[in-house]
């Protein structure tokens, strides 16, 4: 029996590719991604300016990019591409096989994926304001997601990591979900990504975002025209966007900050690849199956197909070997449309299912191909990690929480030491997906968890128990005060304040 219901994605959806060529007549070409050979994979700044020197005379859009005097080759771009609510199970290359994401597992191919990192926070906001701060969210502040009303919002105080990409003179953009911010549409003060250090913003709210809007019109930003033919799928169009930002861009360095909405609920995904997926084997039911989400799934290939059309675009424009390319997510799978098996838990908690996220970095010619990391690593070492990458110092003003990472890019098998990441998130009333008020650490192997309403402390070797099935803390007494007590010296130094919950009855959408 061969029923094709698991069709190649290339040859699947003929009418999405025609739109996507007609659009982007380049994107018919093939993909040829060179790997570096060994002895190229590391290499010092002057290697690279070697290899830059010589990629310039194929060139002529990098030739343009070239400072003419000084041969320096220009500084790298970096693309940031975020996933919204994407668990750590999803992708192919994190070992799911329901869901299909040949261009991003293509990316950990070409690049070093991370088994160990991790949001700052379960929920939207205070992983955004780590991002953007390279600090905890409990000292900037933001330890819950805003509501569109919201008078608390980021600072403007900060030397946020888009300033730091404009003060070393790149072109800075955002596409898509912002949420640092209430909004002035529903009676709040607003701070939108242009205060911040983006020079444009692009498919970004100005309302409330919970709910899901996927199609066209949009109600987080009902002033968005249309650009897409038919009925316009937001996932196009923030891959479209981002697409022409780098064209509009290509001569001098951009940072640009991909910010997906999907795969937040209300999940829905394309018809056509709806379709497809509801055809697959093992196949959930409707948006809400709890594993195999067939919508999910779809939404989560209208992700992959950006991140290919992002690389053959690079590719095109002879800008791929100099490039950044990141992708991550900014909180676990919701429990209830998804599994994050084998992590426990979901969004809103503090189980390693709501903050273990999926992290690839590409970066031809100096993050090996092919790599796997195991540093422990939390959101808000972007910061220090992506200034460091691009030649410069975050502003003494920023203090700096994260660490950078950048020797483990150039080299896998180094590990940056620290102490712990730590995790602070009081809220008034429990998440209505089942988050509790409560803090946590992780140190080497080892995780402490707070329940701040009722004291209790858990401990999990997470080397040997991923899943955080078998709670120690009542056979190690010692640990779980040692790691209690950097957790209490850990807020007290962050002005953390622990916040009991009244009892669930606020049911508001995130
Ligand atoms: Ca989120």
């Amino acid at each position: 029996m061969s029923k094709h219901n698991e069709k190649p994605m290339e040859a699947g959806d003929e009418e999405e590719l025609a739109l996507l060529r007609s659009r982007f007549p380049d994107t018919g070409q093939k993909l040829n991604i060179q790997h570096q050979p060994n002895h190229q994979r590391i290499m010092t700044s002057i290697t690279r300016t070697t290899m830059t020197g010589v990629m310039a005379v194929i060139s002529c859009t990098l030739m343009s990019a070239m400072p003419a005097a000084s041969g320096t080759p220009t500084k790298p771009n970096v693309i940031f591409i975020l996933a919204d609510d994407l668990g750590w199970a999803e992708l192919g290359c994190y070992g799911n096989t329901f869901n299909e994401t040949p261009n991003i597992d293509a990316l950990a191919r070409q690049g070093l994926r991370f088994t160990d990192a991790y949001a700052a926070a379960p929920v939207c906001s205070p992983f955004r304001a780590s991002l953007m701060t390279g600090q905890w969210p409990a000292r900037v502040g933001i330890t819950d997601y805003l509501r569109a009303n919201d008078k608390k919002h980021l600072g403007t105080g900060h030397v946020t990591l888009a300033k730091a990409f404009k003060e070393a003179g790149y072109a800075t953009g955002m596409v898509g979900k912002w949420h640092l911010t209430g909004y002035q549409n529903e009676g709040a003060e607003e701070f939108p990504p242009t205060v911040h250090g983006f020079d444009e913003a692009l498919v970004s709210e100005n309302r409330g975002i919970g709910g899901g809007s996927y199609f066209f019109p949009y109600h987080f930003n009902r002033e968005i025209k249309q650009r897409l033919p038919g009925t316009e799928y937001l996932v196009d169009r923030c891959n479209l966007e981002a697409v022409e930002f780098i064209e509009r861009h290509q001569a001098q360095p951009f940072f640009l900050y991909l910010s997906h909405y999907a795969v937040h609920t209300r999940l829905a995904g394309k018809p056509e690849l709806l379709a497809k997926y509801e055809n697959k084997p093992n196949a959930g039911k409707g948006a809400k199956a709890r594993e195999n989400n067939p919508h999910l799934a779809a939404q989560l290939q209208s992700i992959d197909e950006g991140v290919g059309m992002i690389m053959k675009k690079l590719e095109s424009l002879g800008l791929m070997d100099n490039t950044i390319l990141v992708f991550t997510s900014d909180n676990g799978g919701e429990s209830n449309v998804t599994t994050n098996r084998p992590l426990r838990g979901g969004k809103s908690t503090l189980y390693e299912g709501g903050i273990r996220e999926p992290l690839i970095v590409k970066w031809p010619g100096v993050v090996p191909a092919d790599t796997v990391s195991g540093q422990i690593t939390s959101s808000v070492d972007f910061y220090a990690t992506l200034v460091d990458a691009i030649g410069s110092k975050p502003d003494p003003k920023q203090k700096m929480d994260g660490v950078s990472l950048l020797p483990v890019w150039r080299d896998p098998a180094k590990h940056v030491a620290r102490e712990a990441i730590y995790w602070h998130y009081p809220l008034a009333v429990p998440h209505f997906l089942g988050g509790k008020s409560g803090g946590a650490l992780r140190s080497g192997k080892w995780k402490l968890k707070e329940d701040f309403n009722t004291g209790a402390l858990e401990l999990f070797d997470l080397e040997e128990d991923i899943g955080e099935t078998n709670d120690l803390a009542e056979k190690m007494p010692a640990k779980v005060t040692e790691m209690h007590s950097m957790l209490k010296a850990w807020r007290a130094e962050t002005g953390a304040v622990i916040i009991k919950s009244a009892p669930a009855k606020l049911k508001k959408k995130q």
